[in-house]
């Protein structure tokens, strides 16, 4: 590559190195150019592009044919987050013993994805020093309670792991902990702290996240809201994810579906990426289902920061409080209410709308998912990347833009009326890509009401915010930043504006 470019790559990388600092265990450093560290702390200067901190994530997995296929993604995606567990556990669909559909996986399927990654390791770590070593990986795999649907009784490695992880104070940061199962091995994690240790739950729950596909067993009624709501962990429970499951060619609208086709995917993933992407477990050469991906495209700092708030969505969809800080799926009709008790696959809206034939009930269906398909093109391309990444060098591949906004923060106030700028000029891309931009007004991330703001193609524009706003409503305008490499790729910035009075 150009040595200008390099020297874009290496500041890049000294971004995201900066994180490893506080990371308990991390994999080999690479070596850092100390000029490009210069260079990045010049080029960001009077920025509004913080530097984010990779989420730390457990993964708990009832290793299902999608299970499998979303960890494929997981692992070529592990370079954003800092992965604390992958833990086996059982669910209402799998359990060792289960008999056909319901059989559980041999929990060394862990194992043997991560010795695939390790395959194509040498050369992810080309485009991103920060994926993590497959050594470390298999140092955070551990079998938790698998015995039965919803066992919570066992004291697991796997529970045991978790209740170590939330009970070392020396880091502080949120861990976003994933139920791609049941929540039979979180339940026993908390178990084991409120039995052992009853004076730190208020403090463990304080950094506690949960993202639920939907609850696949009992225990998150049974144990854990009697006993850990009340302390108000942020907790999703997704039924939307649904349509990247198994029903996609249902329920995706048509300009979504070809990104899931056996076209796309064997171009773009199945053929020619190595061995991890080669066992990816297609359907007829298509897309089979990875219902449990929202859970970490969630957490992607891709700019979105919809980790900050669930009703703020993002690429692992988009949820509105419930109860406490509990969060669910956003209604398709108003008339439609949540269930007081357990969201699951038996009172799910998304199977009730599954079949619907009627026009009008599909539309609302297509509505129903929109809060992740709208974001489904940019996902697949991001996952197309990183294919690509296990088996070409730098030049060869594309990387994704860094949207960086020039003073402009992300967070302001502004009263009806007044002109606000939007300025992204100081966006970078680490291949020297052309970009194109498009600010537009997420509206059903904020409050302000009134009619969606005009989108600008540009990527410094001017709103006016509307004569009718009332002062505490939020308007959320997004920057999305897309190049023009293979696949394209985008990241976002998202300033919110909260209307004040004149
Ligand atoms: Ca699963
Ligand atoms: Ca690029």
């Amino acid at each position: 590559m150009p040595r200008s470019l390099h020297v874009i790559h290496l500041a890049l990388a000294s971004v995201v190195l900066l994180s490893l600092a506080c990371q308990r265990e991390s994999p080999d450093p690479p070596i850092v150019d100390d000029d490009a560290s210069e260079t990045h702390a010049a080029a960001t200067k009077d920025l509004s592009s913080p530097i984010v901190d990779r989420p730390r994530v457990i993964v708990t997995t009832d290793g299902e044919a999608d299970d499998r296929c979303s960890m494929v993604r997981f692992l070529l995606t592990c370079n954003e987050f800092e992965v604390e567990a992958i833990v086996n556990s059982s669910s209402q669909f799998h359990w060792e013993g289960g008999e056909g559909w319901n059989a559980f996986h041999p929990v060394a399927w862990v194992d043997e994805y991560i010795d695939l990654y390790a395959q194509v390791y040498d050369n992810l770590l080309l485009h991103d020093p920060n994926y993590p070593s497959p050594e470390y990986l298999k140092s955070r795999w551990k079998v938790g309670n698998i015995s039965a649907i919803g066992e919570d009784e066992i004291r697991t490695e796997g529970a045991e792991f978790i209740a170590n992880i939330l009970l070392d104070d020396s880091d502080p940061r949120p861990i976003w902990i994933q139920a791609w199962g049941g929540c039979n091995t979180i339940a026993r994690a908390l178990r084991i702290i409120q039995e052992e240790h009853p004076s730190r739950m208020k403090e463990v729950a304080g950094k506690l996240r949960l993202f639920l596909i939907w609850e696949q067993d009992e225990t998150y009624q049974s144990y854990i809201r009697p006993n850990w709501e009340q302390f108000e962990i942020p907790t999703i429970i997704s039924d939307q994810f649904d349509c990247m499951a198994y029903i996609w060619p249902k329920v995706l609208p048509e300009e979504t579906k070809r990104y899931f086709e056996a076209e796309w995917m064997g171009q773009h993933i199945l053929n020619d990426h190595g061995p991890l992407c080669a066992a990816y477990e297609a359907k007829e050469g298509a897309f089979q289902a990875e219902g449990d991906t929202p859970a970490f495209l969630h957490a992607i700092p891709n700019g979105l920061r919809s980790v900050d708030s669930p009703d703020w969505g993002g690429w692992g969809g988009r949820h509105v409080r419930v109860r406490n800080n509990v969060w669910m799926d956003p209604p398709p009709a108003d008339d439609w209410k949540h269930p007081e008790g357990r969201w699951h696959f038996g009172n799910s809206w998304s199977k009730k709308l599954e079949n619907v034939a009627d026009l009008p009930e599909q539309q609302m269906r297509t509505q129903y998912f929109k809060p992740i398909w709208r974001w489904l093109a940019p996902v697949q391309n991001d996952f197309a990347a990183r294919a690509d990444w296990c088996v070409k060098d730098y030049a060869a591949a594309n990387h994704p833009p860094v949207v960086q906004l020039l003073d402009t923060p992300l967070a302001l106030k502004a009263s009806p009326g007044q002109e606000v700028t939007l300025d992204a000029t100081s966006t970078i891309d680490p291949d020297g890509d052309a970009l194109s931009f498009r600010w537009w007004n997420y509206v059903e991330a904020g409050t302000y009401p009134g009619k969606q703001l005009d989108e600008s193609s540009s990527s410094r524009t001017k709103i006016t915010i509307p004569h009718d706003a009332q002062p505490g409503e939020e308007i959320h305008m997004i920057c999305e930043a897309t190049d023009a490499g293979s696949p394209p790729l985008t990241r976002y910035q998202r300033v919110v504006i909260r209307v004040e009075s004149p």
